[in-house]
């Protein structure tokens, strides 16, 4: 029996299109391009958990190429039919995989594109790899504006196994018509006649048996488990160490958390209703002509679901795993099973805590973590996500960025002004890559207000000599404005979300505080049209009342957008944020200045952020750990 928040089935994708084929004329000229589980609304969750039996619904997004139009449609299962069709004016849906794909094999079809690799000395096609990326509006030539554009790079392997993002064809690119799958424009530096044969010798490979690179020894490292794991898996919901929480998944967010909460005493305490990554904003910070487009929304344009990889034992996790499949689907509405898409496993994790008393000896307790992970690949990037719970009640949230760097060629002079030289004549632009993190949490109940807090030193004074006071201020946010947070080195500002309703054993509200860390700021001009697709990445923090339909900081479909429609719009209203259902986005993630090291593939970048309760125990929650093994005790 499913419950109301698990993820579609296969089934049901196939279900939901064809109730739209039959009843809305969705035929051979439509695409799909999102089709997921309509979650049900808080208020509404805890009746359909009870058994209220009201069917599941899915929410579509899909165009017709003929004419560009695109539609929302609420599909109910239960009730076999569309209980709402919704026009969408001027909007372009997430790029579909299936887009991606036909535009590779159209552009390496095409006459002007073929020349153009000629003269640079590439003729074997079977090498050639084009990647399409997505656009900014402001960016679309003004004679091509309305319609759902793309614009593609072109790479060349040194063979056939060789790395694809190895050989950047510098100065090639081309503008293509999604929709009529045509190719505009090939955008060639080269004058016509022109040749280059002089493409640089790179050191692009990075798969042994190609860089013909002795391999170090490394030992075995083995995880055994002897006695089974830690955790339990009843459906999607997770049981493990007074954790408690359930797995969803769709194709934009990837990974969803919900329901995240402790088992204190055994009684369930909610600390979060729902977590996920809502955005991914990544520009590239190099004008020149290979570059200038590149700004990738990769959970808006392209959907962290979609990209989501396989994932394999002893490779990606170690240990005891458990995993479990996604499906997303194609353009087509066919649903597309992902196997092992998500691992579920325990780790060691060094000393939770300790001490060493000269009567009492060593008392020590080893910490252990559940990690909860998904791994995506976008095009030459991957991005390895791991949300990890602890026993004492913390939350870790990280990210790994690795894959292969977007390269191209240094100019005539030989240097890189907006990047790094990483190979011969080969450079990696500098970009950063803004992740959104929407945090529902609701910590001991919905109603809470999330406080600034800051520290400050109070100075020399006739009652501190020596000037070593320092206060702690906690200013609670009160509106939407207020709730605009930048981070600030000085005070060491961070934020604490209470619920002024519910105390602890000492008297104090009950709370969780989120730790930034990885925040940097957007160095973009408010002007700029990256920073108007993306507002959301102007604060470190940004706080809403929960709507169940604000979803998308930087706008539904940030596709071919010209203005972030998401936070800045929200936040306009200056709704008030205190005592009520709060929602934190939280914008973090990896200011890349590129490295030789990243290069030929990047070993992993890492950041996290933290979410750790701050008097929502009245002291250590994991007093009660047993030594482990048990000669560990005193
Ligand atoms: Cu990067």
């Amino acid at each position: 029996m499913a419950h109301p928040l698990d993820p579609l089935t296969a089934g049901e994708i196939r279900q939901a299109a064809a109730i739209l084929r039959r009843d809305r004329g969705v035929g051979a000229s439509w695409r799909f391009a999102s089709i997921e589980l309509r979650e049900p609304a808080k208020d509404a969750l805890a009746a359909l958990e009870a058994g209220d039996a009201a069917g599941r619904d899915a929410i579509v997004v899909c165009w017709d190429r003929a004419d560009g139009r695109a539609y929302r449609a609420v599909v109910s299962l239960a009730g076999d039919a569309v209980t709402t069709w919704e026009d969408l004016p001027g909007q372009h849906p997430n790029m579909t995989v299936d887009e991606w794909h036909e535009c590779d094999e159209v552009l390496r079809a095409d006459p002007a594109m073929v020349e153009a690799l000629a003269r640079r000395g590439i003729t074997d096609l079977s090498l050639v790899l084009t990647d399409m990326w997505a656009y900014g509006a402001a960016l679309v030539p003004e004679r091509y504006r309305g319609r759902r554009i793309g614009w593609s790079d072109v790479w060349y392997r040194g063979s056939e196994h060789g790395s694809p993002y190895a050989h950047h064809v510098t100065g090639l690119h081309a503008v293509i018509d999604l929709n009529s799958m045509t190719v505009l424009e090939i955008e060639d530096s080269l004058g016509a006649g022109d040749v280059a044969s002089d493409q640089p010798e790179v050191r692009g490979e990075y798969l042994p048996e190609l860089t013909g690179m002795p391999l170090r020894e490394v030992k075995p490292l083995q995880v055994s488990q002897p006695e089974g794991v830690g955790f339990t898996l009843d459906g999607r919901l997770i049981s493990w160490q007074n954790w408690q929480l359930r797995l969803g998944f769709n194709h934009r967010e990837g990974l969803v958390l919900h329901q995240v909460g402790f088992l204190d005493s055994g009684r369930f305490r909610s600390v979060a209703h729902r977590l996920s990554f809502a955005e991914m904003f990544v520009p590239y910070r190099d004008p020149s002509p290979d570059h200038y487009r590149r700004t990738a929304f990769d959970i808006g344009e392209w959907g962290l679901g979609f990209m989501t990889t396989s994932l394999e034992l002893g490779c990606d996790c170690l240990g005891e795993i458990t995993y479990l499949d996604a499906v997303v689907h194609d353009s087509r509405g066919e649903p597309r099973e992902i196997p092992h898409a998500i691992c579920v496993h325990e780790e060691d994790n060094g000393v939770l805590w300790k001490h060493v008393d000269e009567r009492a000896g060593a008392a020590v307790r080893r910490a252990r973590r559940l990690v909860i992970s998904f791994h995506v690949t976008v095009a030459n990037y991957e991005y390895l996500v791991y949300w990890r719970f602890y026993q004492d009640g913390n939350i870790e949230c990280e990210v790994r960025a690795t894959g292969i760097l977007v390269t191209s060629h240094v100019g005539a002079d030989g240097s890189a002004v907006n990047g790094t030289v990483v190979d011969q004549r080969t450079y990696a632009p500098f970009h950063q890559h803004f992740i959104v993190a929407r945090l529902d949490l609701d910590v001991d109940g919905p109603d809470n207000t999330v406080h600034m807090t800051e520290s400050r030193a109070t100075g020399v004074s006739d009652d501190d000599p020596f000037g070593l006071g320092l206060v702690v201020t906690s200013m609670p946010l009160r509106t939407e404005a207020e709730g605009k947070q930048d981070y600030d080195w000085a005070t060491q500002r961070g934020w604490k979300v209470v619920n002024d309703n519910v105390r602890n054993g000492l008297g104090s509200s009950v709370g969780y505080k989120l730790v930034p860390s990885g925040m940097f700021p957007p160095l973009l001009d408010p002007s700029t049209p990256a920073f108007r697709r993306a507002e959301a990445i102007g604060h470190t923090l940004w706080v809403t009342p929960y709507r169940p339909d604000e979803r998308w900081p930087c706008g539904e479909f940030p596709n071919l957008s010209s203005r972030d429609s998401g936070l800045p719009a929200w936040t306009a209203a200056d709704r008030p944020i205190e005592n009520t259902d709060v929602v934190l986005w939280y914008v973090f993630g990896i200011h890349h200045i590129t490295r030789p090291e990243d290069w030929p593939v990047m070993p992993v970048d890492t950041v996290s952020f933290w979410l750790k309760p701050f008097g929502f125990f009245d002291r250590n929650p994991a007093l009660d750990l047993p030594p482990n093994p048990a000669e560990c005790e005193a």
